[in-house]
């Protein structure tokens, strides 16, 4: 038995206290309309055991960033239809955002990120979103649920317009046909590929204000086999580390989250990405910004 602490980073209580910490991790183990390979629920509990073994110290950056404190939530569990776990999730994240914590979710299916957004579009005001996914998820309806993963970006167009669409390459003919704006601000991995200005091109359709959603099948399945939809021809962790660098030193991020981790053990490659790349997000949004 591991005496590691059973919390993100595995950290002692001084620096994981609720009450005084700046971060907050909540765990979302749903995937009540998953349509392809269930699994994601298990999710979350894999992505906080894989961060026991991520260093502390950041080696990009040459300094530790747990300090400020990281506090693990209980996990939100699931209610019993899609309308009532978006309702539960809307006021988990509401009750977090609101005592002034950074609000950093991991999933379970990516459907929860339109309650995610919409309790930090209540609290910060215009709000805009960078989403890092394989697919535009910009379905109206999807199985005859509108509130599944597939229509998760639709879901948040109502709150917002302002929404930055990254790695996609996956996407229907009436996404294509009903969302031709969207469409056309898409920046694919063949964008990324062929220029050298496409982070300067995310932070044109950003505002100042930024939630993060990364689907973790945006990156290439090699990365991140672990999850419902590998498309092949996704992101390297250089370039998704670059882009979260670059917006958090010139916008404010104000909350993020992880989705459709789903883990594949023995392979645990997955959820040890993902781990780390919730600690970098930490360390990112630690960093001084600079005004454009
Ligand atoms: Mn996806």
């Amino acid at each position: 038995m591991s005496e590691t602490p059973d919390n993100f980073l595995g950290l002692p209580p001084e620096y994981c206290d609720p009450t005084c910490s700046r971060y907050a991790i909540l765990p979302l183990p749903y995937e009540g309309t998953v349509s392809y390979k269930g699994g994601t629920a298990a999710g979350p509990a894999a992505i906080i055991d894989a961060s026991k073994q991520v260093e502390k110290f950041d080696e990009e950056l040459c300094d530790e960033y747990y300090e400020i404190g990281i506090a693990t939530y209980p996990a939100v569990t699931a209610a019993a239809d899609p309308a009532a776990q978006m309702k539960r999730v809307k006021e988990a994240a509401s009750a977090i955002i609101g005592s002034g914590k950074f609000l950093l979710s991991l999933g379970g299916e990516h459907s929860l990120t339109a309650p995610l957004v919409e309790a930090v579009a209540a609290k910060h005001g215009p709000i805009s979103v960078l989403q890092i996914d394989a697919h535009a998820d910009l379905r109206d309806t999807y199985g005859g649920c509108g509130e599944s993963h597939a229509c998760v970006m639709r879901r948040i167009l109502k709150i917002t317009h302002r929404i930055c669409q990254v790695g996609i390459r996956s996407v229907s003919r009436e996404e294509y046909d009903s969302c031709q704006r969207q469409v056309a601000n898409f920046i694919t991995p063949t964008d990324i590929a062929c220029s050298a200005d496409w982070i300067e091109r995310a932070m044109e359709l950003l505002g100042d204000n930024v939630y993060l959603t990364i689907d973790i099948d945006g990156f290439d399945p090699a990365l991140a086999p672990g999850t419902g939809t590998p498309e092949p021809g996704g992101l390297s962790w250089q370039q998704v580390l670059a882009l979260i660098k670059e917006v958090a030193c010139h916008r404010r991020i104000v909350a993020a989250d992880i989705m459709e981790v789903r883990p594949i053990g023995p392979n645990h490659i997955t959820e040890y990405l993902a781990a780390r790349l919730a600690y970098k997000i930490i360390a990112y949004t630690q960093q001084p910004r600079e005004k454009e």
